[in-house]
């Protein structure tokens, strides 16, 4: 799987979606043309997330969408999910490989550059970066790892080879900027989640994105 094509990438979190049921935010994102989708759902145990796994799967077999979840191997392979997103205090990447195979995605959070190249060496495919502007939608980001600004964007991009999603604060008017600094995708919560059309929201990013690819 080509992840460099991601530029549109939701980060799924029902309590932070105003009401609406994360199944119909990740219907409306697929609408709205969302690249992948990232289960997360903090907060949750490990079998609401399955069953809600199993339906998100679905969705996104069925639109060519890709889905990863977050922290967990086990769910990943229990809803067949192309693979995972793994944090600075999960499975180490080189673990999750050895449990998934070749063909998994696996991507990493990372929030300075030696942790960009420690995941890329262990075999990431793609790192998260943030995040960036700042966010109240993750509990406990240290301090200095809320708000990391573009600058650490463009480090990283520089660094690697592998592609840098940033998260953090992205919204559909900031998305370019993250996209110029080096990034190839953004990933949202809130910007989706939240909106009360995610299905326009996810398209307006889409296409601020877009609109970033190949100009200067
Ligand atoms: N990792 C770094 S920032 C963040 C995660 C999961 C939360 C992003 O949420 P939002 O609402 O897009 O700022
Ligand atoms: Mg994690």
């Amino acid at each position: 799987m080509n992840t460099s094509n991601w530029q549109t990438y939701l980060v799924t979190q029902e309590s932070l979606s105003n009401g609406k049921r994360t199944v119909e935010v990740v219907e409306a994102a697929i609408d709205g043309g969302v690249d992948v989708v990232q289960l997360r759902e903090k907060d949750t145990d490990a079998r609401w997330r399955y069953e809600l796994g199993r339906k998100l799967r679905e969705r996104t077999a069925e639109a060519g969408v890709a889905l990863l979840v977050n922290d967990r191997v086990d769910i990943a392979q229990a809803i067949d999910a192309d693979g995972v997103h793994l944090g600075q205090s999960d499975l180490p990447v080189a673990v999750a490989r050895d449990l998934l195979g070749p063909e998994a995605v696996i991507g990493c959070s990372t929030a300075t550059v030696e942790e960009a190249i420690e995941a890329e060496a262990a075999g990431a495919d793609y790192l998260g970066v943030g995040a960036i502007y700042g966010t109240d939608s993750k509990k406990n980001v240290p301090e200095e790892k809320n708000g990391t600004g573009l600058e650490l964007v463009s480090e990283i991009a520089a660094t690697v080879s592998i592609p840098v999603i940033g998260i953090g604060g992205v919204t559909a008017s900031n998305a370019p900027s993250v996209l110029e600094a080096g990034a190839t995708g953004v990933a949202m919560i809130s910007e989706i989640t939240a909106a009360d059309d995610p299905a326009t929201s996810t398209r307006e990013v889409a296409a601020d994105v877009s609109g970033e690819v190949g100009s200067d």
